[in-house]
């Protein structure tokens, strides 16, 4: 049987500048200490899937029920991915079509939502998401948003404002999920109110997807009508969507993805994604996931000694959030400083953060990745102490001496281990 590509000769041969492109990224990769908390390094196999000739394939429609002849090969991959997701995550359907976590929550708006009706999420100040109904995205112009956060004291999800909101607002959908939150969602609180208003639950498990899959935390399949997420994150399978749903839901949700928001799916894509199935479903990679969390609370341990405050006093999970306005440093300055001196994590809002996003109190920290490098908590405690050193660096005078640090860090534990 013969493989044709990824062929970099080819790309070289034709396209010396993007080739080069390709190079400096995973010379970048290598080179620093990879932190944003969602962000992995997928596999050889995973990215050989995402290389081959299924990037030709238009496939509308789902396996058997095509509007294309010639399906039959590509057929084979998506019905794999699907039976390995429902198995993975003990769901009665999957769909592996969305090209993103914000193209299948889009199509969960779709199947439930008619424009005006009413949604109830986590604001994202304090750890939603752009598609949970912010002003700025299709959510919050099309659909009414309503919003509950954390308390203010604990900066753990409110839930009787949750609840309050619910009872007065009788949203048609209810959404648990996001991206900065560090603690475990109580998912049998959220389905109660669910079912007490009689709303759709939906859980955007984009972040932590990766950990119920490796059966590190608790799963949010048995309680949620429908689970949407991203494939790229913990989970490190390709860049991509996809959403699990209870039986009653699967048509709409299938009709939902196509035809009402996409066309043709990515079968490269696809097929990626069924490979990664495949590579969670090992002893590893539970073994993995367990070690992404351990190194996370070692890491907020680190951070925690070093003047950074962990919001909700620690993690549960592959992130933690950090309040600097204790050091006097703003989320702008530490990302830009740790940029500096080859640390990748990201400025993020606090909740009840003072200052406007674009500056924030905090920095967001995530180890997927560097887990995935081999590290260990004993490196997670360096690392702090490095950011610790790099955000206090208003000058740049230490930039090269931590970047000496992560450079011991990054060979002992290559990312892309040349063979
Ligand atoms: N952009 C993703 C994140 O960094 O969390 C969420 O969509």
């Amino acid at each position: 049987m013969t493989f044709w590509g990824p062929d970099f000769d080819a790309l070289q041969a034709a396209d010396p500048e993007i080739a080069g492109v390709v190079t400096d990224e995973l010379a970048r990769l290598r080179s620093g200490l990879q932190l944003i908390a969602s962000e992995n390094f997928t596999s050889p196999a995973v990215l050989a899937a995402l290389g081959s000739t299924l990037s030709n394939k238009y496939a509308e429609g789902y396996p058997g029920k095509r509007y294309y002849g010639g399906c039959e090969v590509v057929d084979v991959a998506e019905q794999i991915g699907i039976d390995r997701a429902k198995e993975l995550f003990g769901a009665d359907h999957a769909n592996l079509q969305p090209h993103s976590g914000a193209s299948a929550n889009i199509a969960v708006y779709g199947a439930f939502m008619q424009p005006g009706d009413t949604v109830l999420a986590m604001s994202l100040p304090h750890g939603g998401h752009l598609t949970h109904g912010t002003k700025v995205s299709f959510s919050g112009k099309w659909f009414n948003a309503v919003h509950y956060g954390v308390a203010q004291g604990s900066e753990h999800i409110d839930y009787d404002q949750m609840r309050d909101l619910a009872r007065e607002h009788k949203p048609k959908m209810i959404i648990a999920g996001g991206s900065a939150i560090p603690r475990l969602i109580d998912f049998a609180a959220f389905r109660e109110v669910a079912d007490e208003v009689g709303a759709v639950f939906m859980v955007d498990a984009a972040h932590f997807i990766g950990l119920v899959a490796g059966k590190a935390i608790p799963s949010p399949v048995p309680y949620a009508d429908v689970v949407t997420f991203t494939t790229h994150k913990v989970l490190r399978g390709p860049r991509g969507g996809a959403l699990v749903c209870k039986a009653e839901h699967a048509a709409k949700l299938d009709k939902a993805v196509f035809p009402m928001m996409q066309g043709g799916p990515l079968m490269h894509a696809v097929a990626a994604k069924a490979v990664n199935f495949k590579e969670c479903m090992s002893a590893d990679y539970q073994a993995y996931t367990r070690q992404v969390i351990a190194n996370a609370q070692a890491l907020t341990e680190s951070l925690a000694a070093e003047g950074m405050r962990p919001v909700t006093g620690g993690t549960d999970t592959h992130l933690a959030l950090l309040d600097l306005q204790g050091i006097g440093v703003s989320g702008r300055d530490a990302e830009a400083r740790c940029d500096r001196a080859g640390i990748v994590l990201n400025k993020n809002a606090i909740p009840y953060d003072p200052q406007p996003a674009s500056v924030a109190s905090g920095v967001r920290v995530g180890t997927p990745a560097v887990t995935t490098q081999g590290m260990t908590e004993g490196d997670m405690k360096e690392i702090g102490s490095l950011i610790g050193r790099a955000v206090r660096d208003e000058d740049g005078s230490a930039a090269e001496e931590v970047r000496r640090g992560v450079d011991a860090l990054v060979q002992a534990h290559p990312a892309y281990p040349r063979a």
